[in-house]
């Protein structure tokens, strides 16, 4: 008996994944996925971002994915930003956003208006990072506490990603780590990746990550308004 085998599905993914990349790159929208382990403080710094990106009059939107409850995405309304919740426990409870989800938040969106679209992945920092959703940057948040072995024992996170925000600096001198250990580490794995030491709680470090967001946001405006020459 021949048993079949599904194959395509990874493909599908990354179709989807590619419209929606057509659809930002038509809006001039930057879109950032932030991924973590649980707790390694996503949200808290995607408010202070926004917040900061919002003070130099940078219009941002949010797709906040948990597997259920809307918490993380109450804590970001009052910056009267539009957030969309994407909850997989009805959908089977995946651990990542997938790009159907990303697609459908679109159709949420006013994708036109926007500078930034970030996505808050599900606290996990295994499968988000095996799954393509159209993004311009994927970027890891490690706090300190975690410990210096991460990057090395969850290596993949740490290859596709173009950035690490290294969060939680203020608490460095409680804990046993080694900022330029993980920094090694860190390269190890990926010698391109970008570390930012940072502090969504005292806010230390977060001017630097702005401008490297404001770098890869302008740069893509720049494409979008030659192409809308070209059209014209
Ligand atoms: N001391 C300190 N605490 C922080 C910092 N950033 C976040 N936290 C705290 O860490 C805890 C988790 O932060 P969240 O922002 O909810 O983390 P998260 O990655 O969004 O968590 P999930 O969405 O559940 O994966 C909260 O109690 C935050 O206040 C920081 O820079 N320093
Ligand atoms: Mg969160």
């Amino acid at each position: 008996m021949r048993i079949p085998v599904l194959t395509n599905l990874l493909e599908e993914s990354d179709a989807l994944a590619a419209t929606n990349r057509q659809t930002f790159e038509a809006a001039g929208v930057f879109v950032v996925n932030l991924m973590s382990s649980p707790g390694a403080g996503k949200t808290t710094l995607l408010a202070k971002t926004i917040d900061l990106l919002q003070s130099r009059g940078l219009r941002c939107a949010v797709l906040e994915g948990d597997i259920t409850s809307t918490l993380d995405s109450e804590r970001l309304a009052p910056l009267g930003v539009p957030v969309v919740q994407a909850n997989t426990e009805p959908f089977g409870g995946d651990c990542h956003v997938g790009s159907h989800f990303v697609r459908a938040a679109i159709e949420q969106l006013p994708i036109h208006e926007l500078d930034y679209l970030f996505i808050e992945n599900i606290g996990n920092l295994v499968c988000p990072a095996e799954f393509y959703l159209g993004e311009h940057r994927k970027v890891v948040v490690l706090s300190l506490p975690e410990g210096e072995d991460k990057p090395v024992k969850y290596p993949l996170m740490f290859r596709e990603c173009q950035a690490c925000l290294l969060n939680k600096l203020d608490l460095l001198p409680y804990l046993d780590v080694s900022v330029p250990l993980l920094r090694e580490r860190i390269s190890t794995v990926n010698g391109d990746m970008i570390v930012f030491p940072v502090s969504a709680k005292t806010g230390i470090g977060l001017g630097t990550w702005i401008e490297w967001l404001e770098h890869g946001r302008q740069e893509l405006q720049a494409r979008h308004v030659g192409a809308r020459h070209d059209v014209s």
